[in-house]
């Protein structure tokens, strides 16, 4: 029985289509810097929100109807939903998906329980994406909700919540492997603290290394060839998280021998959070290498947390597929939509809104950088900014023949600097623009 029997399957319709079920920009066989849009953008549903989000929020329980979850939280309700998930994204079109391993399958009254319950729903899992070429963008395990983790998991005081976290990773690892999953997302969940007054962070930052390597020893040991992510998020659920902004993460990595095995998972909300915007995130981690994948979504101006909505601003999904193109495209990263319809959007059909919504900003975002790209024009623009540097005595001190005795030389025998020419902001901004409208 189908989960959406109005809906069927969307089709790119073209820019003047006013028909909502329908996409106007996202089509997915057209070439875009020589590939298809579907291969550069790699979009992915987010199972734990649109399969499991319920719309509670601290002032209220759950809103959404969702016809197929009468049964609760059985394993073969689990069976079943996996059924829901994979009828969505073929009617959608999505290739990828993203999970925890909590969102798949119940956890049972044991760590044998619950590993027992994933395979059963794993299984399922497989059959469908092997019927509809759908697959694992990233795995990750939920090392936040059940209050084991109330202190942590990696970082936990407990260090048998540690040895848990590791067991459940351990296992997350091996389904991700046999699902064909592309990558494994480390985010903080609870790894930061409350309070510095009880917390010994040196030794949890060590215990968190530790942990990393642990997985990634693992990933080797059974041949999981998928790339590693660390996902930058400042606060919530604590008030200091150590995964904090992309510089945290890569210094994190850095000093613990883990730059070679992991690059980050970048989300738009968490830049926020942390007091960045997307495409600061996206330019520091690209330009050092760390650039991994992206977990679409926005915040709100107007409140301060991780609110996860859908992306619909264009100039945001322009900046970062100009990133992405300019540091090799997203593969095999992805963009994973970690967003959620309000709580006030209850109706399945919503789940359809949303997604089309993103993906059509995302390929609008894909065209216009690559139409950016391919005038040259700002490029052109940034690099007359920096022309002091293209020759002379910029040129020598790039190709390091100075130091500060020659350049006081220069400077004694120059007497001043050069007239500085204007930033020009405003006509940057009038040129996207141009692109844009
Ligand atoms: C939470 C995070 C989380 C990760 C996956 O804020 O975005 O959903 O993406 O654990
Ligand atoms: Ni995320
Ligand atoms: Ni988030």
């Amino acid at each position: 029985m189908a989960a959406f029997p109005e809906i069927s399957k969307i089709k790119y319709e073209g820019p003047d289509s006013k028909n909502p079920l329908a996409f106007r920009h996202y089509n997915e066989s057209e070439l875009v810097e020589g590939k298809t849009m579907k291969d550069q953008l790699r979009f992915s549903v987010a199972y734990w929100h649109t399969m499991r989000g319920t719309g509670a929020d601290p002032f209220g329980p759950g809103t959404m109807i969702r016809p197929w979850e009468g049964a609760g939280d059985s394993v073969e309700n689990a069976v079943n939903r996996v059924r829901v998930a994979f009828e969505f994204m073929e009617k959608l079109g999505t290739p990828f998906f993203c999970f925890h391993d909590r969102d798949v399958a119940p956890e049972g009254a044991s760590l044998a329980e619950s590993n027992k319950n994933l395979d059963t729903v794993v299984k399922a899992i497989k059959a469908e994406s092997d019927r509809t070429g759908i697959k694992l963008l990233w795995g990750t395990a939920n090392l936040f909700s059940n209050p084991r983790y109330v202190h942590g998991a990696a970082t936990s005081c407990n260090a048998d919540a540690f040895a848990f976290a590791a067991a459940q990773v351990k296992k997350a690892l091996e389904v991700t492997k046999e699902l064909g999953g592309s990558g494994y997302v480390f985010w903080g969940g609870r790894e930061g603290y409350q309070t510095l007054w009880n917390t010994d962070m040196k030794r949890e930052l060590d215990h968190l290394a530790r942990f990393m390597h642990m997985a990634v020893e693992y990933a080797k040991e059974i041949g999981f060839t998928g790339q590693f992510y660390f996902e930058p998020k400042p606060k919530e659920p604590t008030k200091h998280q150590y995964d904090f902004d992309a510089a945290a993460c890569i210094n994190f990595l850095r000093a613990n021998g883990l730059e070679k095995h992991v690059k980050l998972n970048i989300e738009t909300n968490h830049a926020t959070l942390a007091g960045h915007t997307v495409e600061h995130e996206l330019e520091y981690a690209g330009m050092q290498g760390f650039l991994g994948s992206v977990d679409a979504n926005t915040g709100d101006l107007l409140l301060g947390w991780d609110t996860d909505q859908f992306p619909t601003d264009v100039y945001m999904t322009t900046k970062i597929m100009l990133a992405f193109l300019k540091y090799g495209g997203l593969a095999p990263g992805g963009v994973n939509f970690d967003a959620k319809v309000r709580r006030e959007s209850f109706e399945p059909v919503d789940l359809f809104h949303a997604h089309i919504g993103g993906m059509d900003t995302f390929a609008m975002g894909l065209k216009l950088a690559a139409k950016i790209r391919a005038d040259g024009e700002l490029a052109r623009m940034v690099q007359q900014r920096y022309a002091s540097w293209d020759s002379g005595i910029g040129a020598e001190i790039e190709q390091g023949k100075h130091n500060f005795k020659s350049l006081e030389q220069y400077m004694l025998a120059k007497g001043d600097v050069a007239p500085n020419t204007s930033g020009r902001q405003e006509l940057f901004e009038n040129v996207v623009n141009r692109y844009i409208f």
